[in-house]
């Protein structure tokens, strides 16, 4: 506790919409891991904002839990940083419904995510789906943090978090803090293996497109093997012309920490046969501790459910002291 009161805090969620992917991990989850020693860390998993397309309840409930054992497979010490289920601390509800009511219809429509998630599930454009940002920006403003690591797609969220906070400390004062979105330069956004100017995603694309944290080495190698290139036969960086390619070598870059112009030099004059195989095996050793790791945790639910009663407490006691004085500002009567 000494050390989170001096410590910077940082915070971010993924809702367990699908089976988390190759991109969620590059993007997101391999970057929180890495700054658990500097800040005081919160992650949870995003089940409220899961609702907002329509899940199976008991799809939602597994993937829930192996979301937990696959974030600490990935590295997050539920020691070191406070892990926890949305659902489980009612403020991130009840703070959203108040930010709904400093968010304007307006910038609501203008989300990106929006404009294509109703695209895609037009017999369902529900009201959730609409305020998404506005529970996303409790999310963050309840925890008060410093840093919102997110991949490139999230950042109009977090942007539009900005602008209720000031918004609210425009009529209040200083109620919020104001937070920055940080998108890590490498692996910020993954695209699909085959349709490669479409993100790799855990809901939408096709099962050819995506690399699932929890694949078998052999459906890895298959996965990659079958990746869309190009007519010509250069490993070169072009994301315009060469998105297929340029994809590949963000993610072999991404296991490996190799440069793009290592990656040239290692291949120059080697065709797409020998190259795609590489990324599948830099692939497959990046996640192979993670998925022995996860497969592991997934048979200890007690331990599971530790954890995410612990981080549950832990999350409600700092979001609640955010939301009192959030309810005491807009004028309502304390209990
Ligand atoms: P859905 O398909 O349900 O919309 P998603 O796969 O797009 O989900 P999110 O839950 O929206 O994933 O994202 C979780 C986190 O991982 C976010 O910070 C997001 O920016 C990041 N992320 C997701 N997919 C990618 C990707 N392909 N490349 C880089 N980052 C990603
Ligand atoms: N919208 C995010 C998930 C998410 C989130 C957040 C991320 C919900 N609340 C707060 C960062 C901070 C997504 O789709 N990945």
């Amino acid at each position: 506790m000494e050390d989170a009161i001096t410590k910077k805090r940082m915070l971010s969620g993924i809702k367990p919409s699908g089976d988390l992917t190759l991109g969620s991990y590059l993007g997101a989850i391999r970057n929180w891991a890495q700054r658990a020693e500097e800040y005081d860390c919160f992650y949870f998993m995003a089940d409220l904002h899961a609702i907002t397309v329509r899940q199976n309840p008991a799809d939602l409930r597994r993937r829930t839990l192996e979301q937990l054992a696959q974030y600490i497979a990935c590295g997050l010490d539920p020691q070191k940083n406070t892990l926890f289920i949305q659902s489980h601390v009612h403020q991130h509800a009840e703070l959203g419904w108040v930010l709904e009511c400093y968010s304007m219809f307006g910038e609501l429509s203008r989300m990106t995510q929006f404009k294509d998630k109703s695209a895609k599930n037009a017999e369902n454009i529900n009201g959730g789906l609409f305020t998404y940002p506005s529970l996303m920006a409790a999310d963050i403003l309840l925890y008060q943090p410093d840093l919102v690591p997110v991949g490139e797609d999230q950042k109009q969220h977090v942007e539009l978090c900005h602008t209720i906070a000031r918004r609210f400390n425009g009529v209040y004062g200083d109620v919020f803090k104001i937070p920055e979105p940080f998108v890590s330069k490498v692996g910020a956004r993954i695209m699909s293996l085959t349709n490669p100017t479409a993100k790799m995603s855990k809901s939408e694309n096709e099962d050819t497109g995506r690399v699932l944290l929890m694949d078998a080495p052999e459906t890895i190698m298959r996965q990659f093997k079958r990746a869309v290139t190009d007519s010509e036969t250069s490993v070169r960086f072009d994301k315009e012309n060469k998105p297929g390619v340029s994809n590949l070598m963000t993610i072999y870059a991404a296991c490996t920490g190799k440069t793009y112009q290592q990656i040239e030099e290692e291949f120059s004059g080697k065709g797409y046969g020998e190259f795609k195989p590489a990324v599948g095996e830099a692939v497959v050793e990046t996640l192979r501790p993670i998925r022995e790791e996860a497969a592991r945790l997934m048979k200890d639910k007690a331990y599971l459910e530790s954890v995410y009663r612990d981080g549950a407490q832990k999350a409600a006691y700092v979001a609640e002291k955010t939301l009192r004085k959030v309810y005491k500002k807009v004028g309502f009567v304390a209990k």
